[in-house]
């Protein structure tokens, strides 16, 4: 005999306490943590914070001289017109093959996330090593051949306490940085945000900009030959991407025109669903320029896997430069900020609207139609 028999009675309740009070928080663990989506994602990109060089996207016919002055300071600034859609080497937010965490960041909630989701495998890997290990010696030591007379000890104060002490506080470590987490990613957009407005159809996408002549651009995917052709991943390319400004806050809107849909891109830490007659708001900062992918996440009908998102943050430049290119308008009108002059701006479509979309949701384009077959406009 190692231990006396009195050890031997002391010890396992002890064992017991901390098997009970431990496997619980075990699987807790597991739930809190975001699960990694399927393979994915290093980056196959150009170094980081590398903006569009002037004679990858700045190659409009207008603006040789202005590019070169210009890329001198901001790096890419071509002269109106000069919009060029980012190529496949600017692909940062996509899946990978055989890859096993989730896809690298590129927005501030993002990087956070991320943090909050590694210290979350480490604590699960930590209480499920000390659980295992529990387990082995409690089998061990007490198995019935060593072990024949059981313990009958039924308390023990000290054990009691901490094996409700210790649980609480390691909830309580979990429980603040994830709602730090939480209210960062809902805090409301500044006021000078972009605005850009995702609705959801059976099954494309639209983006919507007020703050820019409420122009409608409808996305949908690429043939995966089309795809294969400019160097785009199959079944996450797209003919019309959802462009944005690169570095600046973006008010993003969801809603939908049929049934209930989800717009997430992994890369970007941003999930929203986009239900009909409801508007959902998120803000969203993309670091670096990029093109980045996601999927829409809801469960919306036969072609629900055929509705790729695709992202692509450019400088303000080309931003503006392709807002032109759609025919929208570039600068805050003081008319756009006042949500009653809308009307005014521009005369009311004829679309039908969705149910209970909201008053700016009135494209200026007949292709709005939330009826009518996606009708994609020529690319810019
Ligand atoms: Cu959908």
């Amino acid at each position: 005999m190692i231990l006396g028999k009195s050890t031997a009675r002391f010890l396992a309740p002890v064992w017991a306490a901390l098997l009970l009070a431990l496997a619980p928080q075990a699987a807790m663990a597991q739930e809190r943590a975001p699960v990694a989506p399927a393979p994915i994602a290093s980056n196959p990109v150009p170094a980081e914070g590398v903006a569009p060089g002037a004679d990858e996207v700045g190659v409009g016919a207008s603006g040789a001289v202005d590019d070169k002055v210009d890329a001198s300071s901001e790096k890419v600034a071509p002269g109106a017109g000069a919009y060029k859609p980012l190529g496949p080497e600017w692909i940062k937010g996509q899946p990978t093959p055989g890859a096993l965490d989730v896809q690298s960041q590129y927005s501030p909630t993002g990087r956070q996330a991320f943090k909050l989701h590694f210290g979350l495998v480490i604590v699960m890997v930590a209480i499920s090593l000390f659980v295992l290990a529990l387990l082995i010696f409690v089998m061990v030591r007490f198995r019935k051949g060593r072990n024949p007379v059981p313990s009958r000890t039924t308390h023990n104060t000290a054990i009691e306490v901490a094996w409700t002490l210790i649980p609480v506080l390691i909830l309580v470590a979990i429980a603040l940085p994830s709602i730090s987490l939480i209210s960062a990613q809902y805090e409301s957009a500044p006021k000078d945000a972009v605005t850009v407005k995702v609705t959801g159809y059976q099954w494309y996408w639209g983006y919507t900009y007020p703050d820019n002549g409420g122009f409608e651009v409808i996305s949908n995917m690429l043939p995966e030959e089309e795809a294969a052709k400019r160097g785009e991943p199959s079944h996450l390319g797209v003919d019309n991407r959802m462009v944005v400004p690169v570095g600046e806050w973006i008010r993003l809107q969801t809603t939908a025109a049929d049934v209930i849909h989800s717009f997430a891109v992994p890369s970007l830490w941003f999930k929203l669903d986009a239900v009909p007659g409801r508007l959902n708001e998120r803000r969203l900062f993309i670091e670096e320029p990029g093109i980045y992918y996601g999927q829409c996440s809801e469960l919306c009908g036969a072609k629900h896997a055929y509705m790729p998102i695709a992202v692509e943050a450019v400088p303000r430049a080309q931003f503006d430069a392709w807002v032109r290119s759609q025919g929208g308008t570039v600068g805050k009108p003081e008319a756009a900020a006042a949500p009653a002059a809308a009307p005014i701006q521009q005369p009311e479509s004829s679309a039908q609207q969705p149910v209970g979309a909201p008053a700016d949701a009135k494209a200026s384009q007949p292709a709005s139609a939330p009826a009518t077959a996606p009708a994609a406009k020529p690319a810019a």
